[in-house]
């Protein structure tokens, strides 16, 4: 009883985080309520009222099961957003936004009646020597212009009131928002909540069935964002495809992208972005009175230092090999073979998985998740660093530094726009059926109707499972379009798709092959529609799900 009631005393005091929520809603009386149900400019009732949208209780989506870490009980960042807010604006027809007063994704007008024609991202190694100067001056001015969200310093339990939340940059806020989806909760310690770092860190955007789907909401944030602070409607995030690169190597480090850098990884003067300032670089353990330490909320008013990139100098022995250039398009056709969207357990240990594979903690050659290995004479065998996190790896500086604080670098959008295109590129090819994420059984917050952290007002992962023009984009072009005849998929065979594994073993693949033999259902073993000799004994909404 008494170790019971004290966990529920530590779990009481270790509540944490710092979040970021409109301006308008960080004012006493709102976070006492915790609603967030702003009266827009130019109207008299929250959320604009009848037509436009109204107030309305936050559901709680979130599916708890075996992944749940009891880190996950003392972090801010569980059931979100209610732990801040459990009311915000409903909007009604094709309005969206923390009052209503924007359109939904693709929709355009004064009442958003108009499905847009879609906005078609760039490869920017392709746009006019104007457009580029446009991309520097456009991340330039949303990096020093004031965002119309707030970023809390504190703890929730700490929060008082409007004081406890800083003013932040359009751009910052941003880098603050993919610092605040996968920071860690507390540092490890042997006598705390968790003893290894693996238990101690929530990855809300990586490592998981949301990963690609996270990245789309934050670029379509992004996008819309920096749209707004230039007073370009029509502008679109270009794209970088570094697996077209020349020589494989960084061809957009230069001063007319994103900035030449020197040997140690400085970026050139004559770049805009040399003048950049970084955020939330360092997580700093807090030593509470209560002996146990936390991890401080990230002050992101305090500058953290430079841009720093150095790439292909990233050290082999620790990442391997492949760290000296960029990954090959070979490894992206590989990839996009995968017809399974994810498998079993969702995460960065899943096989035969596309999402693992774009993610980067699968093998490009066999397909499987493949980890460090540390022999007894304690010489390294680097894990599978591949796509996504190769890039970041390779590009050595703040882009490799950690992934909380990655965001920094303006490269990160060029990258990720191009990780959307390979998630594109993979729904335009095999589908985007319900099926195909995860319902549960992924970590926290990435299952299919979880919101995803921290956007707000919130929505979930499905909401961004649909092709991009839904979404009103495209791309210029999508990757290898035309020409993926191969069929290696290293382990995983085509016949024999990873999210089988759900269903377990061997065991289940006899008892269907029993059944099979004993019904009638085995003549339908020779129908010359099906591909291997266990499928055809599964019932019709498994093969969906298999596709
Ligand atoms: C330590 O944590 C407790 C409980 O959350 C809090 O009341 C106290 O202010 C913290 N101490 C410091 C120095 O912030
Ligand atoms: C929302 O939070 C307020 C303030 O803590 C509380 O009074 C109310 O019961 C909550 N509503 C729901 C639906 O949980
Ligand atoms: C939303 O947009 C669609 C497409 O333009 C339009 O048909 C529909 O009427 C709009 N809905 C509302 C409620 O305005
Ligand atoms: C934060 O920004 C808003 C809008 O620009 C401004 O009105 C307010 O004074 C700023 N607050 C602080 C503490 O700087
Ligand atoms: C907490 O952190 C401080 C400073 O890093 C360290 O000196 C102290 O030993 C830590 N305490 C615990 C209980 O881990
Ligand atoms: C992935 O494949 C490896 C090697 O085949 C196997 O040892 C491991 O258990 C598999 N992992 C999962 C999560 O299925
Ligand atoms: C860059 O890579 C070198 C090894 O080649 C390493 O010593 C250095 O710490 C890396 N720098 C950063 C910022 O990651
Ligand atoms: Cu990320």
């Amino acid at each position: 009883m008494k170790a019971i009631a004290l966990l529920i005393v530590l779990a009481e005091c270790f509540r944490r985080g710092d979040s970021q929520f409109p301006r308008v809603c960080t004012n006493d009386a709102a976070l006492d309520r915790k609603e967030c149900c702003p009266v827009p400019p130019g109207f008299t009732e929250p959320c604009g009222g009848t037509g436009r949208g109204h107030c309305a209780d936050i559901p709680d989506l979130v599916v708890e099961d075996v992944h749940w870490k009891d880190a996950y009980h003392v972090d801010d960042r569980r059931h979100w957003p209610t732990v801040f807010f459990n009311r915000t604006c409903l909007c009604e027809g094709n309005f969206s936004g923390y009052d209503c007063t924007r359109c939904s994704w693709g929709y355009r007008g004064p009442s958003c009646e108009t499905k847009q024609q879609p906005t078609v991202r760039r490869n920017i190694r392709d746009i006019s020597t104007k457009e580029r100067a446009k991309f520097r001056r456009y991340m330039d001015r949303a990096k020093n212009t004031v965002s119309d969200f707030v970023f809390a310093l504190e703890f929730k339990e700490n929060i008082k009131g409007s004081q406890d939340f800083a003013n932040i940059s359009v751009y910052d806020y941003f880098v603050a928002v993919h610092y605040y989806a996968s920071r860690e909760t507390l540092p490890p310690s042997s006598t705390g909540i968790c003893v290894e770092e693996k238990d101690c860190s929530l990855d809300f955007a990586h490592e998981g069935a949301g990963f690609p789907t996270w990245h789309r909401a934050f670029l379509l944030e992004a996008e819309r964002a920096l749209q707004e602070v230039n007073g370009d409607p029509d502008w679109t995030l270009p794209y970088w495809d570094w697996s077209a690169a020349e020589q494989h190597q960084c061809d957009i480090c230069t001063n007319e992208y994103v900035g030449t850098n020197d040997e140690h990884g400085n970026l050139d003067s004559e770049s805009i972005f040399a003048t950049w300032r970084t955020i939330c670089e360092h997580q700093v353990p807090f030593y509470n009175d209560t002996h146990t330490n936390h991890t401080r909320p990230c002050d992101v008013t305090k500058p953290t230092g430079r841009l720093k990139r150095n790439p292909g100098h990233q050290d082999p022995n620790r990442f391997g090999p492949s760290m000296t250039r960029l990954p090959l398009a070979t490894e992206v056709d590989f990839a996009l073979r995968f017809p399974v969207f994810d498998t079993p357990p969702y995460s960065r240990t899943s096989n035969c998985s596309f999402r693992n594979l774009l993610d980067g903690f699968a093998d490009t050659s066999t397909g499987k998740y493949r980890g460090d290995i540390t022999h007894e004479d304690g010489t390294l065998v680097p894990g599978a660093h591949t796509l996504h996190n190769h890039v970041h790896l390779y590009l050595n500086g703040t882009m490799s530094t950690g992934v909380i604080t990655a965001a920094n670098d303006p490269i990160f959008l060029l990258h990720h726009s191009n990780v959307d295109r390979l998630f594109e590129t993979w729904i335009r090819r095999h589908g985007t059926a319900d099926s195909a994420q995860p319902e549960r059984g992924a970590p926290p917050g990435h299952n299919r109707h979880e919101y995803m952290v921290p956007f707000f007002p919130p929505y979930s992962h499905a909401d961004m499972f649909k092709p991009s023009t839904e979404l009103g984009y495209d791309y210029q072009e999508l990757h290898g379009q035309g020409k993926h005849k191969e069929s290696d998929m290293g382990e995983c065979s085509a016949a024999w798709p990873g999210r089988l594994e759900f269903w377990g073993s061997a065991g289940v693949l006899l008892f269907f092959v029993v059944v099979c033999l004993l019904t009638t259902a085995c003549s339908r073993l020779t129908s010359p529609k099906t591909r291997g000799p266990v499928q055809p004994a599964l019932s019709q909404p498994l093969l969906e799900d298999v596709r």
